[in-house]
Formats: structure tokens, sequence, C-alpha cells
């Protein structure tokens, strides 16, 4: 770009902040048709520098036109100091009330339409050819098409429809037609409450809730009633105002107004009042209402009785959720799937029950199974914190696992950041966390859905995951997308069976599906695990085969090539017994890297190492390694070179190859060190399972 564009561009965008987006889109578009996406806002872009601050847009409008079925006004609140807004309809900075606001039953919203003549032109040209383009305006792919628009018949179409105008010669002339709308459109910023935000109230602005110490006691029940700090949610509103958490350049983003409709489906079990409406509130009022087709709450068998009657009444206010009640407890992938089965939107889109959508939430998620239906996409995590309930951003991450098959959080690896512009590209994820997620509803029953056979919760996110990306779809967090979650360490629901032994299960099915020649490295770290019932998986074997998925292989060297892989060839594997001592070979790596002895105990964990057929002892993807000055033998990364290689015959020594030292304890009889030879007993090691070749 030629500086005196860019100095244009910038000093536009700094000193036009929240002018009109269609205008600022134009300006930017005209002055630098290339764009370029990598450059930084400044901070203030979502309205956090007072200095941008614009005074004609005050923290709320009441808007006249329309009374709600509840028979109260509904406000569309504007951004002030930095909160994300209901930035809507954007002409000349104000909201014109009559501008296609209307009712869709009670819930209050805008028809919204940018003001399109201004970027119709730069749009066109704007708009890029390939799936990369992180909804910039990405086009849609043929394959795509389909199975959408089947499902999206007989819903309005923007680009289909024509602007006419009656011109007053004969009648039976028919309509001019003056103007197409252009296909895209920025995203629509809805924030529509039932009273204006009160800024100072207590969490608004996603601020932290400090409670007193005398109600130190109320607290206390409030979070063993919902593992997270329910006394404070109960005081917050429950359409509070969230501070703007997306990356400035998904101001410059455009959506389709083809968009497919969605439904939204929440699960929840002995789900507290407040999060639960917040919810559903933060999804009413921060969706554009075309989008949504309905909202399907499953009770999955809730006990407390706020959630019957008093929910049902609650809800009936809003035409568009519905609610769903098991007659048994099913669990979090069974409920799913009963949500599924009635979902009417030619999308899904997942949410837990915890959850509060910024502003802006929907359209990138939906934007990106438009241009592609075979990708499965998440908000980005924001969280709540579980005891102030203060809304903080979260970093860019994508979520992993290791050995146990535990979802986890790991940065961005470099490979996935060059492949990102900025900010705002969506990041390919090898894992979902499970809870947040749009996936089109074909799709997800091509895919197989879920397992049925998992109950309660735990492992499914890892499940579909794998499914996903190896039988043919993609998956990513979309940053433009923000969802917060309330994260917290325990569960307030019962599980029947207890939480490890269900998360264990449903992992162990995904692992007997899944993971191929991979298996033993799981098993190696819950060697008790290898003669436990997990029950029938034939179906979802001969799922895997229909749809002719790639092999964990392909997966673990595509999709996640960040996850070191331990040495699949073994020998020998489980306990590693000391015969003079009778006690096994312990690591624990909180303890330090040296390797302990304690007595043996058979649960595996910490005492379930291999002998990899090179001759290595392994943990995880951790090695036996030596120095020659240190007689302990202490676990590093297998690609030490300080590795030792083995020799063993089954009952004797572990002779290290190099230095010819063998396996020993020290003098304590703590540790296991490497000394001379010497043929003692506490030099006879036994393996707890030798493998034939
Ligand atoms: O038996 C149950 N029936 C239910 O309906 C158990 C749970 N549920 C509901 C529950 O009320 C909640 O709405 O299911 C939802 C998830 O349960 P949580 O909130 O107790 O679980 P979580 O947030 O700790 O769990 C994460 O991992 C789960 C694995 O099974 C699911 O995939 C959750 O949806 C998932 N949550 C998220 O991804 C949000 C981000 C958390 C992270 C990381
Ligand atoms: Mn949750």
């Amino acid at each position: 770009m030629a500086p005196s564009k860019k100095i244009i561009q910038v000093i536009f965008l700094t000193s036009m902040m929240w002018f009109s987006v269609d205008v600022m889109l134009l300006i930017t578009y005209t002055t630098a048709p290339e764009a370029n996406f990598s450059l930084k806002l400044p901070q203030a872009f979502f309205g956090g520098d007072k200095k941008h601050e614009r005074d004609e847009r005050g923290g709320s409008k009441k808007l006249n036109v329309q009374k709600s079925g509840l028979g109260e006004d509904f406000h569309v609140n504007q951004e002030r100091d930095g909160i994300a807004v209901g930035d809507s309809n954007r002409k000349n900075g104000v909201v014109h009330p009559g501008d296609g606001i209307e009712r869709n039953g009670n819930v209050a919203h805008f028809n919204q339409r940018p003001n399109f003549e201004k970027v119709e032109d730069t749009n066109k040209q704007r708009i890029p050819d390939g799936d990369e383009g992180g909804n910039d305006g990405g086009r849609r792919k043929e394959s795509g098409d389909k199975s959408i628009k089947g499902e999206v018949q007989g819903k309005s179409s923007l680009s289909e429809s024509k602007v006419t105008e009656t011109t007053g010669e004969k009648a039976d002339k028919p309509q001019q037609e003056i103007k197409k709308l252009p296909a895209f459109h920025p995203v629509r910023d809805l924030d529509v409450t039932s009273k204006p935000h009160d800024l100072d109230g207590p969490g608004e602005k996603g601020k932290p809730v400090k409670t007193d110490p005398e109600d130190a006691s109320k607290v206390a029940i409030g979070f063993k009633h919902a593992s997270f700090n329910e006394y404070v949610s109960d005081l917050i509103s429950l359409e509070r105002s969230l501070p703007e958490r997306r990356p400035p350049e998904c101001r410059i983003k455009k959506y389709s107004d083809d968009l497919p409709d969605t439904s939204i489906i929440i699960c929840f079990t002995e789900e507290s009042w407040s999060t639960l409406l917040r919810t559903v509130h933060s999804v009413l009022n921060r969706s554009p209402p075309d989008l949504v087709r309905e909202i399907l709450l499953v009770d999955d068998f809730s006990q407390r009785d706020y959630l019957k009657e008093p929910l049902d009444e609650y809800m009936a206010q809003f035409p568009k959720v519905k609610i769903i009640r098991l007659e048994k407890r099913e669990g979090l992938i069974r409920a799913r799937l009963r949500g599924a089965e009635v979902a009417q939107g030619a999308i899904m889109t997942f949410l837990d029950s915890h959850v509060e959508c910024h502003v802006g939430w929907l359209e990138p998620l939906l934007q990106r199974i438009w241009e592609d239906r075979t990708r499965v996409v998440c908000p980005a995590l924001d969280s709540i914190d579980a005891t102030t309930f203060s809304y903080a951003g979260s970093a860019d991450i994508m979520g992993a696992f290791e050995w146990d098959l535990q979802f986890h959080w790991v940065g961005i690896p470099e490979r996935e950041q060059k492949r990102r512009k900025d900010d705002s590209y969506p990041i390919r994820t090898p894992t979902i966390a499970g809870g947040l997620f749009s996936i089109e509803r074909n799709w997800f029953y091509e895919l197989g859905s879920y397992d049925k056979g998992m109950d309660i919760w735990g492992g499914e996110n890892i499940e579909i995951s794998l499914r996903t990306w190896m039988c043919g779809g993609s998956m990513e967090i979309l940053p433009c997308s923000r969802v917060g979650h309330i994260f917290r360490k325990t569960q307030p629901y019962k599980f029947p069976e207890g939480n490890m032994i269900t998360f264990l299960r449903n992992t162990q099915r995904v692992v007997e599906v899944w993971l191929d020649e991979y298996k033993p490295i799981f098993y190696s770290k819950r060697p008790e695990l290898r003669k436990r019932k997990f029950g029938d998986v034939s179906e979802r074997v001969a799922l895997r085969e229909r749809l002719k998925c790639k092999d964990f292989k392909w997966y673990l060297e595509n999709v996640y090539p960040e996850i070191v892989v331990p040495d699949i060839d073994v020998r020998a594997r489980d306990e590693l017994r000391n015969l003079g001592i009778n006690k096994c070979a312990d690591f624990m790596l909180n303890k330090g890297p040296q390797i302990s002895l304690f007595p043996c105990h058979g649960q595996g964990g910490h005492q379930s190492f291999e002998l990899s057929k090179k001759g290595h002892v392994q943990y995880d993807t951790r090695c036996a390694t030596g120095k020659r000055n240190i007689p302990k033998v202490m676990m590093f990364s297998c690609k030490s070179k300080d590795t030792l290689t083995f020799e063993h015959s089954k009952g004797g020594e572990m002779k290290d190859v190099d230095s010819q030292k063998c396996l020993d304890l020290s003098l304590d009889r703590q540790y296991v060190i490497l000394a001379d030879c010497n043929g003692r007993q506490t030099q006879r090691w036994r393996w707890g399972a030798y493998l034939k070749d």
C-alpha cells in the first residue's frame, strides 16, 4: 500500500472512530483497495479510549417505536466506556427508529441492514475468493450450497430480494428494478435489552463483584449449590453489559446477507437460575433474530423445583424458547442428541448453560459454515470468573490433549500463527473444548452425530474432534465470535457412577474406535483399563469404515504435529520391579525428574513405564537419561542426547549399552541410579509384562 494511502486510512480510522461502519468501510476500501489486514488498529478502536468517545451516542437509547409483548419498551444499548454494544443501524451514528425495527415474537430486535448503498461497489471489489478469508467476505464453496439451501427454504434472502420502486406509470408495466442489494454486510452488533444498561450496576461491563465479609455464609451456600458464586450471579443483571473483547480487525469483516439460521441447543442439569437465564438473554439480546430459529433448552432431568414450572412460566414470554424435558438423566451427550432431533435450523449451535454471548458473536460462526459446510466452528471462549463473575478476554489458544486424552488448551504453534494474517483469523484447532460450537445440522448427522454409548460428561469433545478431522471436516476457533463461560473446578451435579469412572469409560470408547496402533500409549498410562468394560463400540467402528475416515497417524502428522509420540514399538511395559527390595520404579514429575522407589501398587500411573525395542525406558514422552558424573537416573525428553539404551533379559540386569553400567539403587534405597555392574540382587529387575515380538 502506498504510504499516503495508509496515512489517510489511519487518520480516518482514528478520527472517525465509531462513525458509521458503512462510511468507514467505504473510506477504507476506496482509499486502500488492497486493505492491509494486519494493520494494528489502536486499542481504542472498540471505544475504550475516552478521547474518541462520541457524545451523540450515549449509553442507551430508548426507542419509541414499538411496545414489547410484555408492555415495556426495549432498548438498544450504545457503546460507551469500552463496553461491547448493540451498535445497530448505523446511519450517521444514530439509531433510526422505525427503520426496520420490529418485534419477532417478543424478542426486540432490528431487522437491521447496514447502509448498503454506500458500500455496494466496493464490496464487490473486495470480496476474495479463497476459503481462508477469515470472514472478510469469503465466498461460499459450491460444495456447501446444497445442504444449507435445503434448510433455509422459505427464509427471506436479502441478496435475492430487490429494492423496487413504483414508477407511477401504467399499472401493468412491471416494476422497475433500481437496485440490487449487495450480498455482504459488516457484523450486526446487536444488544437489545428490556431496560437500559445501568452501567454502574454490579458486574456491569464485566467488572468483578466483590462481596462483604458478612456475606461469606451466603457465598458459601451458593458455591455449594452451583460450584460457582451463585450469590454474586444473582446480584448481577440478567442483561448485563460486557466489555469489548474482539480483535480490532473484526470490524472490517463482512458477512453474507444469506446466512442460514441456527437452532441454539442448551443442555442443563441442576443449573442455577440466574446463570441459565443470563445465557438465554444473552442469546436473545445479541443475536440477529432472523438467524435464530429457536432456542432449545434440554433439561437433563433436573430435580430442582425452580427449574420446573417457574422456568416454564418465565420462558413462556419468549416464543423462540422451547423446553425439552428428559424423563431420566442422560448426560450431556444424549441430551444434546435429543435437542438435535427436534432442531429445525440449518445449523445447530450448542452452548453450555452458564455462558454469556458477546455482542456480534453469531454471524462469524454462521459465515464460516456458510462458506464451507464441513467446518465445525467455535467461538473464542472468554472467561467468567467463578468467584467474582468478572468477564475477561482470553488469549488466542487452541485445543489439544496429551496421551491421557484429556482436553486442554495450548498456545498457537508457529505454523498456525504464520498461516493467520492477523488476530481475527480463524484458528485451526486439533480439538474443541466441546461445549460451544456450531455445526451444520446435516453435516452433524453425516459425520455420525455423537456416540450414544457415552454417559453424563467427558470424552465426547475429543471424539467429535478426531472424527471431524479424520472424516473430512475441519475445526476452528473464531476470535471474532466470543462467548464467556464460567470455568469451575467441580460440578454441582451428581455422576451416578462417579466422575472418574464415567470420564474414563467414555474416553476408552474414543481410544478403541479412533486410536489405531497408538492405543497402547493410552493404556500404558492406565493399565487398569485394559481389562475394563467399555460397552459395544461396533457401531462406531462401522461408522468409521463407512465414512472412509483417515487414520490416526494422519491426524497426528497433519492436524496435531506438536504432540510428542512415544515410541510405540515396545518389548516390556507397566511396572519396573526391583527384585532386591521388591519395590517399583516411580516417577512423579512434580517431585522432580529422578526415578524413586515405592511399594508396588499395580495401578499404573506413576509406576507405568515402557521398555522400547530400541532399549529406552519411557514414561509418556520422557526417557531415562544418565550423565556420567551424576549417578541418579532422571526422566527427561526422549530427544536428549543422554538418553540411556538398555540391554535386558527377563528378571535380569538393565545394562546401559554405552557406559556398560547397570540400574541399581542409591545407598538409602530411595532412588534409581547407574552403578558398576556387580550381579547383586538389587541390580535385578522385572517388568510387569513382556510382549512377544
Ligand atoms: O449430566 C449432565 N447433563 C447436562 O445437561 C452433565 C452436564 N450437563 C450440562 C451442564 O448443565 C452444562 O450446561 O452440560 C453442560 C456442560 O457441563 P459442565 O459445564 O459441567 O462441563 P464443563 O464446562 O466443565 O465441560 C466441558 O467439557 C465437557 C465434556 O463432556 C463438555 O463438552 C462441556 O460442554 C464442556 N464445556 C465447554 O466446552 C465450555 C468451556 C470449558 C472448557 C475448557
Ligand atoms: Mn460448562
